[in-house]
């Protein structure tokens, strides 16, 4: 099923010619209308005519976040305020808030472009779809909110929290496909246990989760949990949102929507193309955004391109799951490591329960990270042979797969925080 299938399908060559031409129109626009462009532009003596292929991308300069938090709140928007008809803003857990805008256009095509992943997930206008994310600034809600919207499908605007109301909810509107963060989707299931509900006795069918990392161990445990199809789909609000990636039904990596956003997979260090196939930092060039345009800009999120053709028949590229951030990365004992391989660790070993954290902490000079998980009640009452087994297992698996030692502690099942919008599971308390 596609949304728009002359467009999600569309022949290569075809694709190309559309992205250039789209390319030269961005940049003639920031080149005249945003001062920040218009100077960097002149700085490079940068010369329009230059862009007369795809690769002379390449010559553009890039966008930070840092460049946004020094424009706030409207330095980089493109139109009048007049003609912008809404507003976001990335809180950011560090520094100064980033605001983003809109024009009637630009929120018609993300409609379009939430539907097309909505539809790729296989939802449809027969589907009722519990929203939980939070509406506000967050481009989660309002995002998902007005793609399903334009699918036609009939959209339940409940918002994150509240999680026993959610199960309430999800049973009497016969809720068929729920939206959130995984974490949240994993704490909504543990309160239906808690519950005592059968998943079996819901109506849910698909679960659209994005907006934060996550593993295919934990796909897997949601799906099971929930007896669902999970998909994953990946946005950010400087580039616009959700709907800039999604999942087919393939479940093998996401559909990047290449006639709005031309996307690059560079070395973070030397900002080169890395191999394809290889892992690199995500940049992405907004082709049609008008109020709020973005040259170059440096996601820091981790991933690869997926070179095969997807059996589903849809053109654009595939992105792999993201694998972490750059500035998530932790450095332990000089070695990198991302919190998602921990995670999948964690979620294969019999007698765990999917909830972590992973807390680095510096003693005389030396990296120390402990990873405290929960374990069943059970393990808890009397079995203290069993948790060293179980500590043990656990140590063994993840100093294979990090190549470094780590302390394993169990601790009893809810007793680490719960949450209901972005999940926080590394406490890293070096002071570097
Ligand atoms: O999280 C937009 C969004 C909302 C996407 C709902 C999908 C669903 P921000 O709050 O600006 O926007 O955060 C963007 O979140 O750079 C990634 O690091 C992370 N992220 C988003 N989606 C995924 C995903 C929204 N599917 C930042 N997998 C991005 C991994 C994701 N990370």
């Amino acid at each position: 099923m596609y949304w728009e299938k002359e467009k999600e399908c569309m022949d290569r060559n075809d694709l190309d010619t559309l992205q250039l031409e789209r390319l030269q129109s961005v940049v003639n626009r920031v080149g005249n209308r945003v001062p920040f462009y218009r100077s960097k532009f002149t700085e490079m003596n940068f010369d329009y005519e230059k862009i007369n292929s795809l690769d002379d991308i390449r010559k553009l300069p890039f966008t930070t976040k840092q460049d946004l938090r020094d424009s706030y709140p409207y330095g980089l928007f493109a139109v009048p305020l007049r003609e912008v008809v809404r507003l976001h803003s990335s809180s950011g857990t560090t520094g100064q808030a980033t605001v983003v805008g809109y024009t009637q256009n630009d929120i018609k095509n993300w409609s379009d472009l939430v539907a097309r992943v909505l539809t790729a997930a296989g939802v449809t206008a027969d589907d009722v779809i519990q929203i939980a994310f939070g509406y506000g600034l967050f481009t989660g809600g309002f995002g998902l909110h007005y793609g399903a919207e334009r699918l036609g499908a009939s959209v339940i605007p409940i918002s994150a929290g509240n999680t026993k109301r959610q199960i309430q909810i999800m049973q009497d509107f016969k809720t068929t496909a729920l939206v959130c963060t995984p974490s949240y989707a994993l704490n909504i299931a543990d309160v239906l246990f808690d519950m005592g509900i059968n998943p079996a006795g819901l109506s849910l069918k698909f679960g659209l989760f994005g907006a934060e990392p996550w593993s295919e161990a934990m796909r897997h445990e949601i799906n099971t949990k929930l007896g669902i199809k999970a998909t994953d789909n990946y946005g950010l609000s400087e580039v616009m949102g959700p709907g800039v990636a999604g999942e087919c039904s393939e479940c093998k990596g996401l559909h990047i929507n290449e006639d709005h956003f031309f996307v690059e997979i560079l070395d973070p260090d030397t900002l080169e193309p890395v191999q394809e196939g290889e892992v690199g930092e995500l940049v992405i060039t907004t082709l049609t955004k008008e109020a709020f345009p973005m040259i170059r800009y440096r996601t820091r999120d981790l991933t690869k391109f997926i070179p095969e053709p997807c059996p589903c028949g849809r053109t654009f590229k595939r992105m792999h799951r993201v694998l972490g951030r750059t500035d998530d990365m932790l450095i332990i004992k000089g070695v990198n490591v991302f919190p998602t391989q921990i995670e999948s660790v964690l979620f294969n070993v019999d007698g765990t329960e999917p909830h972590y954290r992973i807390i680095v902490e510096r003693e005389n000079h030396q990296d120390k990270a402990t990873i405290m998980v929960e374990v069943k009640e059970s393990l808890f009452s009397d079995q203290m042979r069993k948790q060293r087994e179980l500590i043990d297992t656990i140590r063994k698996q993840l100093s294979s797969e990090l190549g470094i030692g780590v302390i394993v502690k169990l601790v009893e099942e809810k007793t680490l925080e719960r949450f209901e919008g972005k999940g926080q599971r590394v406490i890293d308390k070096r002071e570097l």
